[in-house]
């Protein structure tokens, strides 16, 4: 993989920050986006704008076979059988939302839901709403290293169990869970597995049939796409059998006064005109991933994450959480400096140029069960490089400077 070749696709790249060359550290909260995204929203709006499944015009031909492609592509991507499993939403968010509204709503009082302290606040959330209608929520722990507890699972779940909402890999610790392993115990006691894949989509290959998992989610804008797009995997005869989430134009087959027959999946799930132009780009961005290859977008960043812990580690007084070993980890490197705010290591790392992200990292109950407040967090994609992860280093240790440690 040819990284500086890779770097020249991304005109933000090419930007100062503060006088200084932009290095882009915070690929977990969104990725930048190669020039062939950003000239695909353009082309959409110039040449082919129309909305789709509703016109039999050429232009919303057009714009509907563009948008329904990026659907196949998806599929593929995540090696889905059908791309009638793939359905859009806003983002992750909306995406496990979803999933809480169509077959959350379903279950009955006495119910359990089983997630984890290692989750992102949108795999907490959600769930924390079904306690209104009585469901019971249980949480697997983590171990001390920064993985998840699998024993937890066997010791939570009970016949009760209607589903399992577990993260794919960490946004804070990096850590990759084992998902076939989960999904393993939650099928053998009749629970369905959720997966949030926001995580680990965009770094790694990602395989939703070897998994074997129920619903899988994850955006669009973490893996070289535009914001507003995400994606909600479901295996179609569960899709099937659950309530659409939103009502009204393009989710019907046929409505009446007082009645409405539904679209079929996943058009079920999709009411009102979508978000056409981004859904599009998604498709280029997908496209520029699979020529990279998501094998070597993983190698790279594997290479990436294992030089930074080995350089990070070095510096004094500054402690990473999540596991040691980094075959168990990827892409994510929370920290903190000893006596240092992660908000005012991230303002001296921004004098440098260099982009991080600082504070709870929407993982409350994390922070709380890590005893921390706040971490200041680095993360990787595609075209990061090792002379980044130096200039890091370096600022690190002037903001040990600045604060006289
Ligand atoms: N994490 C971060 O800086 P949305 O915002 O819906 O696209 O993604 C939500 C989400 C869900 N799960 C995980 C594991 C995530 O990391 C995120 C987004 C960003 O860590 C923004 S809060």
């Amino acid at each position: 993989m040819n990284t500086n070749k890779i770097r020249k696709d991304f005109p933000i790249l090419k930007r100062k920050v503060n006088g200084k060359p932009l290095v882009y550290l915070d690929n977990a909260a969104t990725s930048q986006k190669p020039k062939i995204v950003i000239d695909s929203l353009t082309n959409y709006y110039e040449k082919y704008n129309a909305n789709v499944h509703r016109g039999i015009h050429k232009l919303s031909e057009e714009a509907t076979q563009a948008y329904e492609e990026t659907r196949k592509k998806i599929a593929k991507f995540i090696n889905a059988k059908s791309e009638k499993e793939i359905i859009f939403t806003k983002n992750t968010t909306e995406a496990i939302n979803l999933v809480m509204y169509s077959f959350g709503m379903q279950l009955k009082s006495g119910n359990e839901i089983i997630s984890s302290v290692m989750e992102h606040h949108s795999n907490i959330v959600p769930w924390q709403f079904l306690q209104n209608f009585g469901i019971k929520l249980k949480f697997v722990d983590i171990n001390e290293d920064g993985t998840l507890n699998i024993e937890d699972y066997e010791k939570l779940i009970t016949e009760k169990t209607k589903l399992i909402a577990v993260v794919h890999v960490s946004n804070v610790l990096g850590t990759i869970n084992p998902i076939k392993e989960i999904s393993r115990i939650a099928h053998k006691n009749n629970a369905l597995l959720l997966v949030d894949a926001a995580q680990s989509v965009p770094h790694m290959k990602v395989d939703v049939q070897a998994m074997d998992c129920d619903f899988m989610a994850f955006s669009a804008h973490k893996m070289l796409g535009p914001t507003g797009v995400g994606v909600l995997y479901g295996k179609r005869e569960i899709l099937e059998g659950i309530k659409p989430f939103l009502y009204g134009g393009d989710m019907i087959r046929e409505v009446s006064l007082y009645e409405t027959k539904y679209n079929e999946v996943p058009w079920k799930f999709e009411a009102g005109t979508p978000n056409i132009a981004d859904v599009i780009a998604f498709g280029a961005a997908i496209d520029y991933l699979e020529k990279i290859g998501m094998k070597n977008v993983e190698k790279h960043e594997r290479d990436l994450t294992k030089y930074a812990l080995r350089k990070l580690s070095k510096i004094k007084n500054l402690e990473i959480y999540g596991p040691e070993n980094p075959d168990q980890r990827i892409g994510v490197i929370s920290f903190n400096l000893k006596n240092i705010h992660p908000h005012d290591v991230a303002s001296i790392l921004d004098q440098e140029g260099i982009a991080i992200r600082s504070g709870h990292l929407c993982a409350q109950p994390l922070m709380k069960r890590l005893n921390i407040q706040a971490a200041a967090r680095a993360s990787f994609y595609l075209y990061n490089t090792k002379e980044e992860i130096n200039k890091l280093a370096a600022a690190l240790l002037k903001t040990k400077k600045v604060f006289k440690q």
